[in-house]
């Protein structure tokens, strides 16, 4: 996968995206002049590749404008697939910033980048497996992250599905596998060249036992790979808890109950997490999450009545989906906001009891009378005689206008009335 993109220009770091952690910046810089000696001399060509701890290095340079672009990526992937996206990034880049590059101006790189890299990083997006014999919850989990209606009732998988995912502007080729044991000629074909494979198993104690064959497929097919276990279907009362999941399998395992959408940002957090898509190490990711938890905690603002929250919530998310790109639910928690705004609006304005007009509850005038269901006669007979006698109050509210008409207020004469000046 795709885990940062360099552009060095002369000895300087032009621009850097972080998708997922890849090298130290410092650590660049230092090694960054050794990166170009290798580039400009050693390999002589104008592309090439090494590899450098654990992240292949793939490299395209253009000795003319003294321009670099470094892909930092992991150590299996595909350099003819990372080839074909350094050329068209250079030409893009070329040809955007000619003139600059001609007249040795300083370079500021604008947004015109970003669809270009963009289309990079889906093209070069990671590849998620999910894996685990039939019936365990694949496709429950695939549709989680996917925010598609979740099966309640088992449909196999047949041979298997694949879907590149967009989270915020984070592409993940998810690979839903099917499970029934007629399709395992498959498994081995599905699992190559996955950057991560979540396991996933029901909980139940002969599922468990059972899986282990797929953390030998993993170790034979991909062992590069970051793996996990997730123990699904914990809502069950037979459910074995995640801790003896973990001993057993000998991998990192997550409790997941995948038919409640609430845990839609744990399944993203989870393969953020494996992959090393930290929210602190790819910008990209932090307001994706951000939104989601915002999502679950507008929905509790509005059940509890609290509007005000919500509306500060809905704002939020529409300033979180216009960053993340996602214009189409930008266009939705617009008309949320606006709507609720309206909301507000009927809910803080009064009705004239007389006139039947909306006005602002500051402009209009309270008239609180006091009724009495006893006869006026015998109320001084009945209060002499000490009882106690409920009243109730009758509130009624005026327009300006109204309460002027009916004498509620009274205007004041002109020379009494307060001046500005
Ligand atoms: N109780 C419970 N049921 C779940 C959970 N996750 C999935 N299921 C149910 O399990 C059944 C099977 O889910 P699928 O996602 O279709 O299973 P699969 O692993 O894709 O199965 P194959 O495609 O045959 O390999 C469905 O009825 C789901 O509703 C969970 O967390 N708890
Ligand atoms: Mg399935």
């Amino acid at each position: 996968m795709l885990c940062q993109v360099y552009i060095v220009l002369k000895d300087d770091i032009l621009f850097q995206r972080d998708y997922a952690k890849g090298l130290d910046a410092s650590l660049f810089s230092s090694i960054l002049p050794k990166i170009k000696q290798d580039t400009f001399s050693k390999f002589g060509g104008e592309m090439g590749e090494y590899d450098f701890y654990r992240y292949k290095l793939s490299f395209i340079v253009d000795k003319d404008y003294d321009l670099m672009i470094i892909f930092v990526s992991g150590l299996t992937d595909n350099f003819d697939r990372i080839k074909v996206e350094l050329h068209n990034l250079k030409k893009e880049f070329i040809d955007s910033y000619r003139p600059a590059l001609k007249k040795g101006l300083d370079i500021l790189i604008s947004e015109d980048i970003e669809p270009i890299l963009d289309k990079i990083h889906m093209n070069l997006s990671p590849k998620i497996s999910i894996i685990g014999y039939a019936g365990v919850g694949k496709t429950t989990i695939t549709k989680l992250i996917k925010e598609e209606e979740i099966p309640m009732e088992h449909i196999p998988t047949i041979n298997g599905n694949h879907a590149v995912v967009k989270l915020g502007k984070l592409y993940l080729s998810v690979w839903d596998f099917a499970g029934q044991e007629q399709f395992s000629f498959l498994w081995k074909k599905f699992i190559a060249e996955s950057d991560a494979v979540l396991l996933i198993t029901d909980s139940s104690f002969e599922n468990m036992e059972k899986s282990r064959y797929f953390i030998d497929l993993i170790n034979e097919v991909v062992p590069y790979s970051h793996s996990a276990v997730i123990g699904n279907k914990q809502d069950l009362p037979t459910s074995i808890d995640i801790e003896s999941i973990e001993r057993v399998m000998g991998l990192k395992a997550y409790p997941m109950i995948a038919t409640d959408r609430e845990n839609k940002v744990k399944m993203i957090r989870i393969i953020a997490e494996l992959l090393e898509i930290d929210p602190d190490v790819s910008p990209l990711l932090r307001p994706l999450i951000e939104k989601e938890e915002l999502i679950l905690k507008v929905e509790n603002a509005l059940e509890s009545n609290n509007i005000e929250q919500a509306l500060s919530y809905y704002k939020k998310i529409h300033e979180l989906c216009i960053e993340i790109g996602d214009n189409s639910l930008a266009a939705e928690y617009q008309e949320k906001t606006e709507n609720l705004k309206n909301m507000i609006k009927q809910q803080m304005s009064i009705q004239c009891t007389k006139c039947g007009r909306f006005v602002a509850r500051s402009k209009a005038k309270a008239d609180t009378r006091r009724t009495n269901l006893v006869d006026s006669r015998m109320y001084g007979e009945l209060k002499k005689a000490g009882t106690i006698i409920m009243g109730a109050q009758n509130k009624e509210y005026y327009c300006i206008s109204c309460a002027n008409h009916g004498h509620q207020i009274s205007q004041r004469a002109k020379k009494e009335r307060k001046s500005s000046n």
